[in-house]
């Protein structure tokens, strides 16, 4: 029998959790419309909204707090912060921002004009909406078996180098300013993409003169794939990996609320000191100083010593097995989950869960609302409401990946609340034809998943 991998830590403080009845969740839900983003954090149980910013901080992060150098420009916490990101990820120069989208947003405006087609490995909701916002237009090249949620190829966030080539071919190098490759690939199920991979990448890349932008969000995760399943990286530490992966990028867009460990903070990381000029000279308009980009003093020495804690093997070795330990008791259950399981959540496949539901009628937004109803567990849509519309003919798109998202957060729970989750998911399954499906009554103008309503159709 193998040794179990036990949480490689000890709790030091806790945040106690109320658990609610089904009648006040049932209120709970209408009264949210039905969109898990509008419940009360207080009204949920256990919460797999998301990885973001829910992280929990360790003693060494919660002192480095106390160190915030507060100072307007040129903070002692922000040249540590530089220091980390160039120690672990190995980019020159770093501009801080409150989060990745503040990074996206700098970086869209810097290399992308009106016309520009930014390829991608598959969209992520506020990245993609940050390129169009500049004019450009996103396109998926990722491997088709990231639309396939049964695919069990180990790297289903690699960049299906033909795809892009043919992009190039189809609308010219001098029209793409970068190729954005995101680690791991958020909306596929946190599915990594290979060493050989972004080495091919960054060969295109080099023969056409395009630039190629990580999106680093979840890179830790990815390089403990790396380790895992490519040959040749078994034996070599994942801050090796990370370095490796990182050296192959002209730079990245960050949110530190993922990797990093902790509760806000992201940066803009490069080689190239012109797009650190320009970074500096956006970044004081829309985040802050460049010495601060948005954070607080305390919040870029959180970030720091995140940095360091991340590549921790033990820590990250423990944050993969715990999603997996979620995952494999739904498998044994016969749960339709996208496979393999991901390094920051389990993806419950909605259409297969709901067979009797159109893709109109929302499935992962009534399977995330049925979920929370049934257990107090709260889930997101990653399906046809995230996917939102082609903002040309203004026609919904509809994914192939119709998605319910269980996030787990970083450090947070233990594996016993995994055990209360797997079970909820399975009560649910028990009786899934049961559930109903939704109507949208309310739809803002962009990034509809945050703020739409539905209700249930009886
Ligand atoms: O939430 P931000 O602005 O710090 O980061 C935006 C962002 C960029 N890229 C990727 C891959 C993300 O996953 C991401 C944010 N993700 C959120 C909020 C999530 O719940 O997945």
């Amino acid at each position: 029998m193998q040794r179990p991998v036990a949480e490689p830590y000890k709790i030091k403080a806790v945040e106690p959790l109320r658990m609610t009845t089904r009648e006040e969740r049932e209120r709970a839900i209408r009264e949210a419309g039905y969109n898990t983003f509008l419940l009360r954090s207080e009204d949920v149980y256990i919460d797999l909204l998301t990885d973001s910013g829910t992280n929990a901080m360790s003693d060494r992060q919660w002192s480095a707090l106390m160190m915030g150098d507060e100072a307007y420009a040129g903070a002692r916490s922000f040249y540590r912060l530089e220091e980390a990101v160039r120690e672990i990820y190995g980019f020159k120069y770093v501009v801080p921002t409150h989060q990745g989208r503040g990074a996206e947003h700098l970086i869209s405006r810097i290399l992308i004009k009106p016309g520009h087609y930014v390829p991608g490995n598959m969209y992520f909701t506020t990245t993609r909406a940050h390129q169009e916002m500049q004019g450009a237009t996103f396109v998926d090249v990722i491997i088709d078996e990231a639309h396939d949620p049964h695919s069990t190829h180990p790297f289903k966030g690699n960049v299906d180098i033909a795809k892009f080539e043919a992009l190039i071919d189809r609308v010219g190098a001098e029209n793409i300013p970068y190729i954005n490759v995101a680690l791991t690939v958020n909306m596929a199920g946190g599915q990594p993409v290979s060493m050989a991979n972004l080495r091919a990448v960054r060969e295109v890349c080099d023969r056409h003169g395009i630039r190629m932008w990580c999106d680093a969000t979840r890179a830790v995760e990815n390089a403990y794939f790396i380790k895992e399943r490519e040959e040749g990286y078994q034996h070599k530490p994942v801050r090796e990996i990370l370095k490796e992966m990182m050296s192959y990028y002209d730079g990245c867009t960050m949110s530190g609320k993922k990797d990093c460990l902790v509760n806000i903070g992201g940066f803009l990381a490069m080689n190239e000191e012109w797009i650190l000029q320009k970074a500096r000279e956006q970044v004081v308009i829309f985040e802050g100083m460049p010495t601060y980009g948005g954070l607080a003093g305390r919040d870029m020495e959180a970030i720091a010593q995140g940095i360091y804690e991340m590549v921790d093997d033990a820590y990250i070795a423990h944050r993969i097995h715990q999603v997996r330990y979620l995952g494999e008791q739904l498998l044994e259950a016969g749960i339709p989950i996208v496979q393999p399981i991901g390094g920051h959540a389990v993806f419950l496949d909605a259409k297969a869960f709901l067979p009797h539901l159109t893709q109109d009628q929302f499935p992962a937004q009534a399977l995330a609302a049925a979920l929370y109803v049934d257990s107090g567990v709260r889930a997101m849509e990653r399906g046809i409401v995230s996917a939102g519309r082609d903002p040309k003919t203004g026609e919904n798109i509809y994914p192939k990946l119709e998605l319910v998202r269980l996030t787990i957060p970083r450090r947070v729970y233990t594996d016993r609340h995994m055990d209360v989750v797997a079970w909820s998911v399975k009560q649910l399954w028990q009786h899934r034809e049961s559930i109903p499906g939704l109507r949208m009554v309310y739809e803002p103008p962009t990034l509809r998943f945050f703020t739409a309503r539905f209700e249930p159709i009886r």
